[in-house]
């Protein structure tokens, strides 16, 4: 606990300069409303803002790759064996059911789209591609024929499958070339191929056992690298907060929607993470244990609370440790095990929320998603929320992935940004809570062969 009282303090201090970053833009946007600013003085107050968000997507790439690498391969397969295949079936099972959820409640509770807000509409390609193709092309952009080329703009090859009249004439006039807008636009990342090549790096690396340590370690401390870059980011957003909200505040026509918008938008998160937190994680322990997935909860509370204080599943891991072997009696071998990983990899709250605030956006821009597109928001907030560090707002970083992934504007993200401080902290709590309810799960599937273990070592001891 000592170890993260500094931590603590560093949080409560961001999470002070945040909020008043978010209130510095607010009044600084409702006042130069009435300055009729020009043009050029709306980009010089929007340009830290435009600085905060070009410094975020600079982390996307190096974060995901880093993360999902160093996360997966600290988890050896063969070493772990059974505990580490419970944990992992339980990982992605309850981070995609809780992605599954923000889709279900982003796309009934519909928030974005019933503005006043005037968007070109966007059609989706379905008319053009049919299923079939668009999971074909789906399943293409898992993987890149060209890595590189991959991370930073489209494969050309996919724009010559299926007619597409509407990119024609965006991008080339009346010419009659055969176009296709895949599921990841033109110049975006093509995000999935990066995550399958994540994904599969560090299983392999995981596998390899003490041949790989050297190149575990690399991506460990590329990893610990990251994620301190990413806090210093986080220190400067603040500023870039508070320059993002006065810029849109000056851009927005109607403020009285625009507050309506956002409340919706909080709602929709807030309700898919208390049904993940109060149906989905303690469901899915009583079917598992057969215990009160209540009394488990209670035993958590102290985590949970700190969770929400500090907004940063690693500086809650001491107490998650402590309540979890001290109140909820899970072995120590368990939650030795199971716990750093799932703290990095296990983010149920956040991805919910990344797929939320990604449609979000996309119905802010009457952008009528296909469903290959909504398959591709379960699968990149799923692995977006695996890529995530556990440090505050970094599921804001990794839901730039998300946007990029769609093709979405990522200025709108500003909408995001204001409420993320609030949001961040209570999935944080579910990212925490997932992790606990998971060592508790894996405890149970697992105590036969831990009590055997011990029965031998007093056997042993015995015969000594
Ligand atoms: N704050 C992150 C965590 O510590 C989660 C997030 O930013 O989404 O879990």
């Amino acid at each position: 606990l000592k170890r993260c009282r500094p931590e603590m303090n560093a949080d409560n201090l961001l999470l002070v300069l945040t909020i008043l970053g978010v209130i510095v833009g607010i009044a600084l946007g409702s006042v130069l409303r009435f300055a009729n600013l020009g043009p050029t003085e709306k980009h010089l107050i929007q340009y830290p803002g435009e600085i905060l968000m070009r410094m975020l997507k600079m982390m996307v790439l190096p974060l995901i790759v880093s993360s999902l690498i160093s996360g997966l391969a600290q988890l050896d397969a063969k070493e772990s064996g059974k505990m580490g295949s419970w944990a992992l079936l339980y990982y992605f099972s309850t981070t995609m059911i809780a992605a599954i959820i923000g889709i279900v409640m982003v796309v009934s509770i519909r928030p974005g789209a019933n503005t006043a807000r005037d968007a070109a509409i966007q059609k989706g390609e379905e008319k053009e591609v049919s299923t079939l193709d668009a999971i074909l092309d789906l399943i293409r952009n898992v993987f890149p024929d060209n890595l590189v080329q991959a991370c930073f703009r489209n494969d050309e090859t996919i724009y010559k499958i299926v007619p597409n009249k509407a990119y024609n004439a965006s991008v080339n006039g009346s010419e009659p070339t055969i176009r296709v807008r895949s599921l990841i636009l033109k110049d975006g990342m093509n995000v999935l191929g990066l995550i399958t090549f994540s994904i599969g790096f560090g299983t392999i690396l995981g596998a390899m056992g003490p041949e790989g340590q050297v190149m575990t370690n690399f991506f460990f401390v590329l990893n610990e690298i990251i994620m301190r870059f990413v806090k210093l980011i986080i220190w400067y957003s603040p500023i870039g907060i508070a320059c993002l909200i006065s810029g849109k505040i000056l851009e927005v026509e109607n403020i009285a929607d625009t507050a309506r918008m956002l409340g919706m938008y909080m709602v929709t998160v807030l309700c898919g993470l208390a049904f993940h937190a109060i149906i989905v994680l303690p469901g899915i322990y009583f079917a598992v244990t057969r215990k009160n997935p209540w009394t488990f909860f209670r035993g958590m509370l102290q985590a949970w609370v700190m969770a929400l204080g500090t907004a940063s599943s690693a500086a809650t891991l001491p107490l998650t440790f402590r309540c979890l072997e001290e109140n909820n009696n899970v072995d120590k071998r368990v939650t030795r095990f199971v716990l750093p990983i799932g703290a990095t990899i296990n983010m149920d709250g956040t991805a919910l929320y990344e797929a939320v605030a990604a449609i979000f956006i996309a119905q802010l821009n009457r952008m009528e998603l296909t469903w290959g597109q909504i398959i591709t928001v379960s699968l990149t907030a799923t692995a977006a929320s695996v890529g995530a560090a556990s440090v505050p707002s970094a599921g804001l970083v990794t839901m730039l992935l998300v946007l990029t992934s769609l093709g979405l504007p990522t200025s709108d993200v500003t909408y995001i940004v204001a409420v993320d401080w609030m949001l961040d902290r209570i999935r944080t709590s579910i990212n925490v809570l997932g992790d606990a309810f998971g060592a508790g799960i894996v405890h149970h599937l697992c105590k036969a062969d831990l009590d055997k273990i011990d029965e031998e070592v007093i056997k042993e001891i015995g015969e000594q």
